[in-house]
């Protein structure tokens, strides 16, 4: 049986935290089962708002170690790093000459985010989410799990391949591109931060107490769990409107105790926050402590890891250069050899 194409990544922007794992890297780790999954450390897309040119190679390296501390099998998932395939930048070109700016312009993320850069905003961040498309296009990804924040950037993908390529420079019964589908995540893998249960946790929110990361130690864990913000009511439940950080610290210590909301409701319907939070922190520490110790034993066989990524770079070129060329001969240029 042929198995549906997933593609997804995370940008090595800083320390990965729990709402990367929860909402994107552990539904990759389900994912491999019985899909032919892609994933990718984006860092073309790191480098859109301002970076530290110091740190994105360690970044990288970080965050391609994590995917697999945290369960993603080279042997059964194509792991690389974007930027080490050169067709994501040259589909990219392709496609930004055939998207209508004003589709750019109208991007909710892009104009949260240039409000942050002020007047430093790049043509890079605008183009985002034709860089994205590409990502996804170049695999003729059938899925793309997405949460609230990227729908949009999909819809546009999907636009791109249907209206702009394949309408123009295609034939119904043979598409250049392939149109993915988004593949909505679970329940409860929104993860908010730890200051706000309102906005999301965040690898660039200035605050570092707003998320845990994955490599976080026990003591700073606990010590974030124990500042966390919270609400003076007695009893703790879930859904309530007026507590989403109640909300969000019952939903984690559910999700990584193991034990579900059920249970959980049950358990915490009484208790304060001087007995839940050591609770939680005990969850999240036992939860993070096998993946740190993978994480550990990677970074030492640095040459593994290397190896892994070679192995997706190529694998993931092959797929790659070949819908380029589909491309390329789409639109009529000349043949290269
Ligand atoms: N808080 C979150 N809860 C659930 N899922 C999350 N993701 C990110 N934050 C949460 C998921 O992680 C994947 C990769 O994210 P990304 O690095 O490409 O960019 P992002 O979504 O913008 O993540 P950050 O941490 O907020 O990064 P910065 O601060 O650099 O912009 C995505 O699948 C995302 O849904």
């Amino acid at each position: 049986m042929v198995r549906s194409r997933v593609l997804s990544g995370v940008q090595p922007t800083g320390a990965l935290h729990l709402g990367n794992w929860l909402g994107a890297i552990r539904n990759w780790v389900d994912l491999q089962n019985d899909h032919d999954t892609f994933v990718c450390v984006v860092d073309l897309h790191a480098i859109t708002v301002p970076h530290d040119p110091a740190r994105l190679a360690d970044d990288t390296l970080t965050t391609a170690a994590l995917y697999l501390a945290c369960g993603i099998d080279p042997a059964r998932t194509t792991v690389f790093v974007q930027s080490h395939v050169a067709a994501h930048s040259e589909l990219c070109w392709l496609l930004n000459c055939v998207t209508p700016l004003n589709w750019l312009e109208r991007m909710i993320q892009f104009k949260e985010k240039a409000l942050k850069q002020g007047d430093n905003v790049s043509v890079g961040l605008l183009d985002y989410p034709v860089l994205m498309a590409a990502d996804i296009l170049l695999y003729d990804a059938d899925l793309v799990p997405v949460g609230e924040d990227q729908k949009q950037h999909l819809e546009l993908a999907r636009d791109i391949a249907q209206q702009r390529i394949n309408a123009r420079f295609g034939s119904e019964d043979a598409p250049l591109l392939k149109v993915p589908k988004p593949l909505i995540l679970k329940e409860g893998a929104r993860v908010m931060s730890l200051t706000d249960g309102r906005s999301k946790m965040s690898k660039s929110d200035p605050n570092e107490g707003s998320r845990i990361t994955l490599l976080d130690p026990p003591d700073l864990i606990t010590k974030k769990i124990k500042r966390a913000k919270t609400d003076p009511q007695m009893g703790l439940e879930f859904d309530h409107p007026d507590r989403p950080e109640t909300d969000n610290l019952l939903g984690l210590y559910a999700i990584l105790s193991g034990k579900g909301r059920d249970a959980v409701a049950s358990e915490c319907a009484s208790m304060g926050w001087g007995q839940f939070k050591p609770l939680l922190a005990d969850a999240t520490v036992a939860a993070l402590e096998p993946i740190q110790a993978r994480y550990r034993e990677l970074m030492n066989e640095r040459s593994e890891l290397e190896r892994v990524l070679n192995q997706g770079q190529q694998q993931a070129e092959a797929v790659a250069q070949a819908t380029v060329e589909r491309v390329r001969q789409g639109l009529g240029f000349l043949a290269r050899h």
